[in-house]
């Protein structure tokens, strides 16, 4: 019966047919699924914390307004992701716990500080950037649930996208000082960028399988290199640079070439070394903490109407 439920799994998945939840999949499918998208969702949770960190010091009512939006909408993101990956039969306290206990990571750029004003801007254009280039084909994946959260996820990151971008082109037309306040920020969030899409295709375990399954569109060095060729494009708009002596347009490829990327850096981070780790993980397991009057107090209410309306 197994082979024939692969063989069925495997048919739709070559013929486009989306997997659905209650349909038979592969144990290693489901746990992929499992890991990528809790990943996903913690990434969106705690990707709210860098930013949220500039909501009380943003320079006019407007930004405010735009940053509050932008974080809700992280926020909207992670409570998407967590239903779609309740789907495959995991509970949120489960996946929580996972983050909590350092089990499940997070993407690495969230363990970056927000040091500037200008860092708003960085990250909007850099870090939703490369969030939009990996997301976009997430939206034709394999598994319903998750391939239809990321359509509204892609329209919302795209927003942010270009609100991060905006926000640079002002600061670029500014006072000598922005405009090097500026610079400085897209020096120290270009390469954590570039790392956000993992690992060299060659030492990525799970990408192989990935593709076949269509969780995967395209490889880690694939979207990486779309990204630095947007960028590269972009920030000639902007009137800055990027930190990379080797960037050059290569006209045989028909791309840019760039730099060696620190993967010493990348491992340190992901391994929980970086520079906000620490700070990041406790912001969560505090609020988890302090949250659970309310998780009880939620509870003994339900239990209260169950009974009222039993009675
Ligand atoms: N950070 O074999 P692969 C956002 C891990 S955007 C940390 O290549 P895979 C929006 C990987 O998990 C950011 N860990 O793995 C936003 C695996 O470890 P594991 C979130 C990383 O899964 C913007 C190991 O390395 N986006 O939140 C990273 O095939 C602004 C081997 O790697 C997503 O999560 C990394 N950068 O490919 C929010 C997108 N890279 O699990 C707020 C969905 C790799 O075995 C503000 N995820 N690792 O312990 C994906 O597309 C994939 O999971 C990849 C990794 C591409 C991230």
């Amino acid at each position: 019966a197994d082979v024939q439920n692969e063989n069925i799994f495997q048919d739709k998945i070559d013929q486009e047919i989306k997997i659905e939840p209650k349909d038979w999949m592969p144990d290693a499918y489901r746990q992929t699924l499992i890991r990528q998208i809790s990943q996903h969702a913690h990434s969106e949770i705690i990707g709210m914390l860098p930013e949220g960190n500039w909501i009380t010091r943003a320079p006019s009512l407007k930004r405010k307004a735009i940053l509050l939006a932008k974080v809700q909408d992280e926020a909207g993101h992670g409570l998407y992701l967590y239903s779609a990956a309740e789907t495959l039969g995991i509970s949120r306290d489960q996946m929580y716990q996972q983050l909590h206990s350092g089990k499940a990571k997070y993407s690495s750029i969230f363990n970056y500080p927000t040091l500037t004003w200008a860092d708003i801007g960085a990250v909007g254009w850099l870090v939703d950037g490369a969030a939009i280039m990996n997301q976009v084909p997430l939206c034709r994946n394999s598994y319903g649930p998750y391939a239809r959260a990321m359509v509204r996820v892609c329209k919302e990151e795209s927003f942010h996208q270009r609100q991060g971008f905006e926000l640079l082109l002002i600061l670029s037309q500014g006072t000598p000082e922005q405009r090097r306040m500026a610079q400085e920020s897209i020096n120290r969030w270009w390469w954590p960028s570039v790392m956000m899409f993992g690992p060299n295709d060659d030492a990525s375990p799970h990408t192989a399988q990935s593709m076949k399954w269509k969780i995967k569109r395209f490889t880690n060095d694939e979207l990486r290199q779309k990204f630095v060729d947007v960028c590269a494009e972009q920030v000639k708009i902007l009137g800055f640079t990027l930190p990379d002596p080797d960037l050059k347009w290569n006209e045989e490829r028909q791309h840019y070439d760039f730099g060696a990327i620190d993967w010493t850096e990348f491992n340190n981070v992901i391994r929980g070394n970086g520079p906000c780790n620490k700070q990041r993980l406790d912001a969560r397991k505090n609020a988890w903490d302090n949250g659970a009057w309310v998780r009880e107090a939620a509870t003994a209410y339900a239990e209260k109407r169950k009974k009222r309306q039993a009675a």
